[in-house]
């Protein structure tokens, strides 16, 4: 049986992690104010719709998007942690790979580290140890400019698997608690699409590393390349893959679409927890 992550997750049934990108394609042009006024109501719409916690991130990881310097990462994301965190007692985690980012963002209010580069990156993984929050790890290979231009693998599960293992083994040196670990296979990131999918079928064997299963399939490529449908049409695609990756383990879903997702995941749980005398 897999620990719960301390403090972050219901005591049973899947927590529902809402995306809020704080980066200047994904807001109004109206200054500073405005742009947290926004976010602060995308939040408080996400929180409405049954949101258990909002991650916030304010590096775009999409392959081509430029680097931001840690000032630049730092404006965006932490007024509006300060702003949720001011406004709502909702568990907030910081999207972010930058050591310094996350010491900022824990000061102003955020209790979860998602780090797509799993704390690889300089003084990551002793900031983290210092901070003490919950971390989660995720698996991408190579780096985002080039990740999909010709993923490999032999046995991507395998590799995925060892990978997340090996940064379970990296964090516990680095002394962060064990039961502070989330692990994520990082769907679409130097993943092809016949990877993504055995990643999706074979995502329970990621429960034998005993930690909690996070995924993020959320209106990704993966989609398009099924359906050909624009990122604004892939919501009924996004629900499917979400609950099939509930149903093979995962326990913590990142999503754009609150709502539906909450209203899917509420069913699925129904059914598996009433009984016939109920
Ligand atoms: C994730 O899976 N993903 S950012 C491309 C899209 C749509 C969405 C082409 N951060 C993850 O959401 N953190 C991101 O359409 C993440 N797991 C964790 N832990 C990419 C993203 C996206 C990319």
């Amino acid at each position: 049986m897999t620990e719960r992550c301390e403090l972050l997750l219901p005591a049973d049934g899947v927590a529902i992690m809402g995306i809020l990108n704080v980066t200047p394609d994904s807001f109004s042009d109206g200054g500073q104010h405005l742009r947290v006024d926004d976010a602060l109501h995308q939040a408080m719409t996400m929180i409405g719709e049954g949101a258990d916690i909002i991650d916030v991130g304010g590096e775009s990881t999409r392959p081509g998007a430029k680097a931001v310097s840690v000032q630049q990462e730092l404006d965006r994301v932490i007024p509006v942690i300060e702003r949720i965190h001011g406004e709502s007692a909702i568990s907030i985690s910081i999207d972010t790979s930058k050591a310094e980012v996350m010491r900022a963002a824990v000061a102003a209010g955020a209790s979860l580290i998602n780090d797509v580069r799993a704390l690889r990156e300089d003084g990551a993984l002793q900031v983290a140890a210092e901070l003490d929050v919950p971390v989660c790890l995720m698996h991408m290979q190579g780096k985002p400019r080039t990740m999909q231009q010709a993923p490999k693998y032999r046995n991507v599960v395998q590799e995925v698997r060892d990978f997340l293992a090996g940064r379970i083994e990296a964090a516990a040196e680095a002394g962060i608690a064990g039961n502070k670990l989330i692990v994520d296979p990082g769907f679409g990131f130097g993943k092809a699409l016949g990877h993504n999918f055995a990643l999706l079928r074979g995502l329970a064997q990621l429960q034998s590393l005993g930690r909690p299963i996070l995924i993020g399939v959320s209106r990704k490529s993966m989609i398009e390349e099924v359906t050909g449908l624009p990122l604004q049409q892939r919501l009924h695609a996004s629900v499917t893959l979400a609950l099939l990756a509930v149903q093979n383990g995962a326990s913590i879903v990142r999503v754009h679409d609150v709502a539906p997702h909450r209203q899917a995941i509420r069913m699925m749980e129904a059914v598996s927890q009433t009984g016939a005398e109920d």
